[in-house]
């Protein structure tokens, strides 16, 4: 939660520093952006270890003047693990890729005003059995084949492990009594909407609270003073998904006012959070948006492209919206990792609902059940739902994907890491997405959603379609008959590559990836009549993964092109989910 941004974004050129002395090549290297896919050099493509970003930047004279003023230093992301100097001294260290962390800098900037403030960034993307996602180091000590020194970095998960600074690092400003936080539930009774809100100040012992909701057209339709209260809105414009509603995305602004004095200055802040009207619940065959059955139809993402790798870019955000709703889809997984949070107000905007999933990808090593993985497990979903409890696009946690959850400590780690999920945010349905047994699982009792990944006639019986609908209607009545809980099919797919063709269909062409969709979607359309919600199909577009043999320059399950180019299966897949969206009718 920040207040007032006063600068930032645009691509910045940072100097990169890749050796631990420093005396490495110094290159220039925009931000942001991973930085493995931007130099001809596949040493640093592949480079696991420390790399150090620096720039100078001159901040205005009045900010470093006037001590009542906050200056805030904000890295939206650095993956994995940073540490962050101003002029030398360290200001923020800060475990895990892919959610925001600050600083206050004033103080050090202050020190010396007649010196530019100078930003070091140190980015270590090693991943270790602790960290999320995990990964392990086999260091390669036999001479005869390897140089001295050499290790690699195992990981399990395929998305490549791009590195570096992914989105915008920005200097901002607050009063140095400030909103630091704002959390709202919302509810509706008839027509009256409730937006329950609670608002923490940092700075001072007490301040003065104005809050005031404003409808889309800027009119006030409720007004509270104080830390927390309930603002109620007659003839509430509800939040609506895509698709559901002629006026999807319906977003009130509430904007909270402080003042507050500390006996010789006065300090004023302002802060405008965006707050859709809905509500989430779940029943034993439905999953219900303001008590209307929702049945997701949409895609798994990844943020990833071409030369950027994980960088943010405004041009592929907004291109993949606008695929996402040419293809009719009305939701995303943010597999498998918390997604920018310009992505996140979007889905506000647009209704594009969201399984926000955690990067608890690839717990598959015993160790990596351990405490201390749990405890950052935990402090992970402390920061994610910190950042994104205000989204109402956000419908569902996803704490991990694909974890051995047939080991033995899945059962603690798992009913932990749900029930702290569910303290933290009692308002929405928490889980986790699964490819293991059924009998097995020892996750799927804290669940409020199965959610479930298969992939039959791909990793299992490698050419053989006709294994589908018998096997994933066993799936689905397995997993129903023993939890009793609804049930998404939260990935499926099958590779192919753009222009490769055959018919009868083989693995790896066009037609075999359509026929693969469609086997599938017969089996849903019989199920989700009963307890099935929904269908993300595995994935949205290409991806680039580490090299394989079983990877052709990346994961081609897109069924968009990493260059976001339609495969065939990409007009199966818009067919099928404007069929869908016009069964179930707009309200
Ligand atoms: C996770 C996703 O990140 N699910 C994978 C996707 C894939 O295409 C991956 O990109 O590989 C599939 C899970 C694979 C299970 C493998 C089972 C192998 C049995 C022989």
């Amino acid at each position: 939660m920040v207040s007032t941004w006063h600068c930032g974004g645009g691509i910045m050129i940072w100097a990169l520093f890749q050796s631990d002395s420093g005396t490495g090549p110094v290159l220039e290297m925009p931000v942001p952006a991973s930085y493995n896919d931007i130099t001809q050099d596949s040493m640093l493509r592949d480079f696991i270890g420390w790399v150090w970003y620096e720039r100078e930047v001159q901040v205005p004279s009045r900010w470093v003047k006037d001590e009542g003023t906050r200056v805030v230093l904000r890295v939206g992301s650095a993956h994995y693990y940073s540490v962050v100097w101003v002029n030398g001294i360290q200001v923020a260290e800060h475990e895990g890729g892919h959610l925001p962390f600050e600083a206050d800098i004033g103080g050090v900037i202050r020190e010396d005003p007649t010196v530019p403030c100078r930003i070091t960034i140190a980015v270590n993307n090693t991943l270790t059995l602790t960290s999320l996602p995990p990964g392990t180091i086999t260091h390669m000590n036999d001479r005869t084949k390897y140089p001295g020194g050499y290790f690699v970095q195992n990981i399990f998960f395929d998305f490549f492990n791009y590195a570096g600074i992914h989105r915008p690092v920005l200097l901002y400003t607050t009063p140095k009594v400030y909103v630091d936080d704002i959390t709202v539930f919302t509810d509706f009774a008839d027509s009256t909407g409730l937006v329950k809100y609670k608002v923490s100040v940092k700075g001072a012992s007490s301040a003065n609270l104005k809050v005031t909701l404003m409808d889309k057209d800027g009119h006030c339709v409720a007004t509270s003073s104080g830390p927390s209260g309930v603002l109620k809105v007659a003839d509430v414009m509800l939040w609506w998904p895509y698709l559901m509603h002629d006026n999807p995305g319906y977003l009130y602004s509430m904007e909270v006012q402080l003042s507050a004095s500390d006996g010789q200055s006065t300090f004023e802040d302002v802060y405008a959070l965006p707050v859709g009207i809905r509500t989430v619940n779940v029943t034993s065959t439905q999953f219900l948006i303001n008590n209307k059955p929702f049945y997701f139809h949409g895609v798994n993402k990844h943020e990833d492209s071409d030369i950027r790798g994980k960088g943010l870019d405004w041009p592929l955000i907004v291109k993949d919206f606008n695929l996402i709703k040419w293809l009719g889809a009305n939701s995303f997984r943010t597999s498998h990792y918390p997604y920018a949070e310009e992505i996140m107000q979007m889905c506000d905007r647009h209704g594009i609902v969201v399984i926000d999933e955690c990067p608890g990808v690839g717990i598959k090593d015993i160790r990596s059940f351990g405490n201390a993985s749990l405890a950052h497990h935990l402090s992970v979903m402390d920061e994610l739902v910190g950042r994104d409890k205000n989204h109402p696009s956000v419908v569902m946690w996803s704490v991990a994907n694909e974890p051995a959850a047939e080991m033995p400590p899945a059962d603690y780690y798992f009913s932990t890491l749900i029930k702290h999920t569910k303290m933290l945010d009692p308002s929405r349905p928490v889980t986790f997405i699964t490819d293991s047994n059924y009998a097995r699982d020892k996750g799927a009792p804290y669940v409020d959603v199965i959610c479930v990944n298969s992939y039959f006639s791909w990793y299992h019986d490698p050419g053989h379609m006709e294994v589908i609908p018998i096997q994933l209607k066993t799936q689905f009545e397995n997993w129903f008959g023993k939890y009793k809980k609804p049930i998404i099919q939260s990935e499926y797919g099958a590779d192919a590559v753009p222009g490769l063709h055959s018919d009868p269909p083989m693995m790896f062409t066009e037609e075999y990836q359509k026929n693969v969709l469609q086997s599938y979607h017969s089996v849903f359309d019989e199920k989700r009549k009963q307890y099935v919600i929904g269908e993300l199909i595995w994935n949205f577009a290409d991806f680039m993964t580490a090299q394989g043999i079983t990877r052709v320059v990346g994961n081609k399950k897109g069924i968009f092109t990493r260059q976001r180019q339609p495969k065939s299966a990409a007009f199966i897949l818009r067919e099928r989910y404007w069929r869908l969206a016009n069964a179930t009718g707009k309200l």
